[in-house]
């Protein structure tokens, strides 16, 4: 066969790596073609000894995030005069905290501050405060408004808070009294309240049921105003499951609506804004210039990468983090389309025991492509844990190299799934699921970047397999799976939860895409009683609650972190690229 017959693939391959032309980069070998694949979308590439290797390709789109594009991104906001005004606009609304007294003021204050993402400045503060109400007399009768606002950010924050405190709404009967009916902001308070919910607890669930069904009929009567504007947002997504960058840049814009606004909260969130996004361009231009080596097979993306991890840690400390968890997100990305879609079996076995030798003397064996992609995380990891212990002391290469271990094997179960045409039971998927998802390779990560966390006396390693990793994971696959099934469905991939659903109770595919959205919320209402339980510090666990959250949000409408839809191109572009005007 002769070189006419090179694919595009391969071409596409020797345009981004400096290899010549017909290297062994195009792996090929003399092997049967398996039938199971013969229907699907094939990529043929062969060489000059007349064998032929039949791959198949998912067709991922290029970026749309074009190097010189990123490259280019720039703001005033960097400018350090602009540092100078927060500075004074962060004290005078230090001032405002001290002096407000009334309770309900507090608790509004506290969830205005949260929700315009500047809360992060007056941590201290805004404890006292809570601190305070939680250990008050609280025998006088409150509205549903202050009550739901109570118990909502004391759980928020940690405070063992039961919802007994709702009893005295109820009637007889145990149901909510009609009268609250007429109060629209109490019934928003409760509604995002019941998002706070643990598993057992009856009255949020019905809490939850009645001002959904309330609020989707207020909005129905009632025009655009500020408080129609929250409960149309509030329906789309509690606050409890959006992420906090997003959720300022929306709430700045519609808390100016607000009749008794503070314009000095406003002017301070503003400019916290613009001056976190010029922090997020730099990182994105320096992790665009030492990214993962590009394989034409597999996604670039580098953008939605970088969002992950905004999304994830927000706070202008963790620029390290971020920098390093968007390279592990893009080695994720590739390696994930090398064993779904690109590699063969054979590849995929000899790849995976290379990452269990962990050893870059011994790669012989294996395709350039997967030799590339091998050195490339042995050199980021060996790297990283040099880093972490001149930094903090402790050697963490052992626990990275695990981790990295487990996600492939877990990731070469799925490929023989899929080549053997295994139906997997539901049970049997998802305790692999957990893992081939990656919540745990970037949770580990995670765990030895942010500071404080890790520290050389304890050496308390994280377990990586924790409830509060696991629970995180679980919410990240079901989210994953239902955004992403139909793409993977039609590329060819191991049956996802929704067909593993349909095939072991022979359901319909919208009776399981119903039962996957309840079991996300009975995940949540674990996570919820996690975050109170966990031993593992509050940073960490709010890091794994906003990876789900990140995972609800890529995939609300699809596949959003391969698609590159114009919602997520809009959600890279509010984040960071447009400064609010
Ligand atoms: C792969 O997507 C992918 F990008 C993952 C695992 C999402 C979470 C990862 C990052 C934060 C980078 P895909 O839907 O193809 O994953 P699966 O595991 O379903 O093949
Ligand atoms: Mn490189
Ligand atoms: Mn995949
Ligand atoms: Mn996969
Ligand atoms: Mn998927």
């Amino acid at each position: 066969m002769a070189l006419v017959h090179l694919s595009s693939l391969t071409l596409g391959f020797n345009k981004m790596l400096p290899f010549e032309r017909n290297s062994s980069l195009i792996e090929t070998r003399k092997r049967n073609i398996p039938s199971q694949i013969q229907c699907l979308p094939l990529n043929k590439a062969s060489n000059n000894d007349n064998t032929t290797i039949f791959r198949r390709t998912a067709n991922f789109q290029p970026s749309i995030w074009h190097y010189e594009y990123i490259q280019s991104l720039n703001t005033d906001y960097k400018e350090e005069s602009y540092k100078e005004k927060i500075k004074v606009l962060r004290e005078e609304v230090r001032m405002v905290l001290c002096k407000v007294e009334k309770m309900l003021d507090q608790l509004e204050l506290i969830d205005v501050l949260q929700r315009l993402g500047i809360a992060y400045h007056f941590n201290n503060e805004i404890w006292n405060i809570l601190n305070n109400i939680y250990y008050m007399d609280n025998s006088e009768k409150k509205s549903l408004h202050v009550t739901a606002l109570e118990f909502r950010l004391l759980r928020q924050h940690g405070y063992n808070i039961s919802t007994d405190v709702f009893l005295s709404f109820l009637d007889d009967m145990h149901n909510f009294k009609e009268y609250q009916s007429v109060d629209v902001q109490g019934m928003l308070a409760l509604y995002e309240a019941s998002f706070y919910s643990m598993e057992g607890e009856k009255i949020l669930d019905e809490a939850r049921d009645l001002t959904t069904k309330f609020l989707a009929e207020y909005l129905n009567q009632n025009e655009c105003s500020y408080l129609s504007l929250l409960t149309e947002h509030a329906l789309e997504l509690p606050l409890h499951w959006r992420i906090p960058r997003w959720e300022a840049r929306w709430f700045i814009n519609t808390y100016k609506r607000r009749q008794n606004m503070n314009p000095t909260l406003l002017q301070l969130a503003k400019l916290d804004f613009n001056r976190l996004q010029s922090i997020y361009q730099e990182e994105l231009k320096f992790t665009s210039r030492c990214m993962v080596e590009k394989l034409s097979f597999a996604r670039d993306r580098l953008a939605e990468n970088y969002i992950w991890t905004v999304g994830t840690n927000f706070e202008p400390d963790l620029g390290y983090s971020r920098k390093v968890i968007t390279k592990i997100n893009c080695f994720i990305t590739v390696i994930d389309d090398i064993y779904d879609v690109h590699g063969t079996l054979e590849e995929l076995e000899l790849f995976t025991k290379a990452i269990d030798r962990w050893d870059s003397r011994t790669i012989n064996d294996l395709p350039d492509y997967m030799k590339t992609c091998f050195l490339e995380l042995h050199n980021f990891v060996t790297e990283l844990a040099l880093e972490t212990l001149k930094k903090n002391g402790g050697y963490i290469a052992p626990y990275l190299k695990k981790v990295w271990t487990d996600l492939c094997k877990s990731y070469l179960v799925e490929a023989k799934w899929y080549h053997g045409k295994y139906k997997p039971s539901l049970e049997e998927y998802m305790e692999n699921a957990r893992i081939s998802i990656s919540a745990p390779v970037i949770l580990t990560h995670v765990y030895f970047l942010i500071p404080h966390l890790f520290v050389e006396e304890e050496q308390v390693p994280l377990e990586e397999y924790s409830e509060t990793v696991r629970l995180s994971a679980t919410i990240l696959r079901l989210a994953n799976d239902l955004g992403t099934y139909k793409r993977e469905n039609a590329t060819g991939d191991v049956p996802k939860w929704i067909q593993c659903y349909m095939n072991e109770t022979g359901a319909s595919e919208v009776k399981a895409r119903e039962h996957i959205k309840s079991l996300l919320c009975i995940t949540w209402k674990k996570m919820n009683r996690e975050a109170h339980n966990s031993s593992l510090t509050q940073r960490f666990v709010e890091t794994a609650i906003n990876l789900a959250r990140m995972s609800l949000c890529m995939y609300q409408h699809g596949d959003g972190h391969t698609i590159q839809d114009p919602k997520t191109q809009s959600r890279i572009r509010s984040l960071i690229i447009q400064p609010i005007q």
